[in-house]
């Protein structure tokens, strides 16, 4: 029996994932560990709540009290690591979260891991992080497991640290870790601060769109449940100390993106001329040019591959985004409002 903490677990990929698993796995157990910053949302777990095998705790990673009574009360043996500030624009307004939430907090994750673990078998890492470590692409290339890491932002690069922390804990530690490095996620419960959910949102509110720089910039699209189902697979069948790259080759520029965003919506809710509200706006400073993932070692070594393709994943969540709209509007209140006017005022 796995009795597994999921660190960050009512955020967009954590709660995916928790539904994912319980969904499949009858014999494991979830202790859900989320701060419930302003990312994080309970009522995306809402129909699994009540499960005998599901137990969720408000609290902070960045507390070791907190997580080692985790570990003694259901006998934690793995650990499914996602809790993070996870956007770019955000750790371009204030870092200091970042570097607490992201470095410091995984660093204590590892230490109860470290202590609590001495004389447990069958235990395991699994650090849930980001291709942005790589930094950014020209042109042409891929990133591999090899690439050397290049972070851009604040938010990268403290990611990169929380990738180098775990890495040095299996080869100083022996502690049984892997690192999945993964491209842009979209899909459902994701929050409406990141391109996508933020321009569905736009779209349906016919209000100006922006789009950074020339929306010229690349990213590699892949479907929240093909990343659920890439981290199932490296918790069950990789071996200690490994990292694999998961991603899903569908490179698209942010234009391209917004227009078919555009046109899904006019489609769906009988709407036409949205693409009329695309504005393009000042820069992101540091503004990674292209992501693009070579996914061959999963694929090859684990027999992973996308379910999703593109066309099937965004109608599916542009419809989830016109149907839970309560789930969007109960977030546009003080907190996010602050937010939009602090990075759009001056763009919008
Ligand atoms: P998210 O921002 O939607 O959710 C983050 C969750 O972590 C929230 O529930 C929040 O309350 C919680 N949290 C934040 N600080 C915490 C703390 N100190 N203690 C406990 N909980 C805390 O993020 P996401 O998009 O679901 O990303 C999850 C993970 O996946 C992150 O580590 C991110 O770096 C990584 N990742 C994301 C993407 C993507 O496209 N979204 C792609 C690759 C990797
Ligand atoms: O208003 C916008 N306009 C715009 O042009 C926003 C919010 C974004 N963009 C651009 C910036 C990026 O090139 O769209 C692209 C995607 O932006 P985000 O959704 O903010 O994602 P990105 O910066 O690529 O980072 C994401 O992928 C990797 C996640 O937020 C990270 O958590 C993950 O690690």
């Amino acid at each position: 029996m796995k009795n597994i903490l999921v660190t960050g677990g009512c955020g967009f990929i954590g709660s995916n994932f928790i539904l994912y698993m319980l969904e499949k796995h009858k014999d494991i157990k979830i202790v859900n560990l989320d701060k419930l910053t302003y990312a994080g949302n309970p009522a995306n777990l809402i129909e699994i709540e009540d499960n005998d095998n599901y137990f969720f705790v408000r609290g902070d990673i960045c507390n070791e009290k907190v997580i080692l009574d985790i570990f003694e009360n259901h006998n934690v043996n793995t650990v499914v690591h996602f809790a993070a500030e996870s956007h770019v624009d955000r750790s371009i307004l204030g870092p200091e979260e970042f570097i607490r939430t992201n470095v410091f907090g995984t660093f204590c994750l590892l230490e109860v891991c470290r202590k609590f673990w001495k004389d447990v078998s069958d235990k395991k890492f699994l650090h849930v992080s980001t291709d942005e470590v790589y930094g950014s692409l020209g042109e042409t290339g891929l990133f591999t497991e090899n690439t050397s890491y290049d972070p851009s932002s604040p938010y990268s690069a403290s990611k990169a640290s929380s990738d180098h922390i775990v890495r040095s804990y299996n080869r100083t530690f022996g502690l049984p870790i892997n690192i999945t490095n993964c491209s842009n996620n979209y899909g459902p419960y994701q929050f409406p601060e990141k391109l996508i959910p933020l321009v569905i949102d736009r779209i349906i509110d016919k209000k100006e769109i922006p789009v950074y720089g020339k929306g010229d910039n690349v990213r590699d699209w892949l479907f929240v449940k093909d990343h659920c189902k890439a981290i199932e697979t490296v918790l069950v069948n990789a071996s200690d100390g490994e990292t694999y790259n998961v991603g899903g080759n569908n490179e698209i520029t942010n234009i391209d993106i917004v227009r078919t965003l555009c046109d899904l919506v006019d489609e769906f809710t009988k709407s036409n001329n949205s693409q009329n509200l695309i504005k393009f706006v000042k820069d992101r400073p540091g503004h990674d040019k292209r992501y693009a993932i070579d996914a061959s070692k999963i694929k090859n070594e684990l027999d992973w591959s996308p379910e999703y393709n593109f066309k099937t994943g965004i109608r599916e969540t542009v419809l989830w985004y016109i149907n839970n709209r309560k789930w969007v509007e109960n977030i546009k209140t003080g907190d996010y409002l602050k937010y939009f006017e602090d990075q759009y005022n001056e763009r919008l």
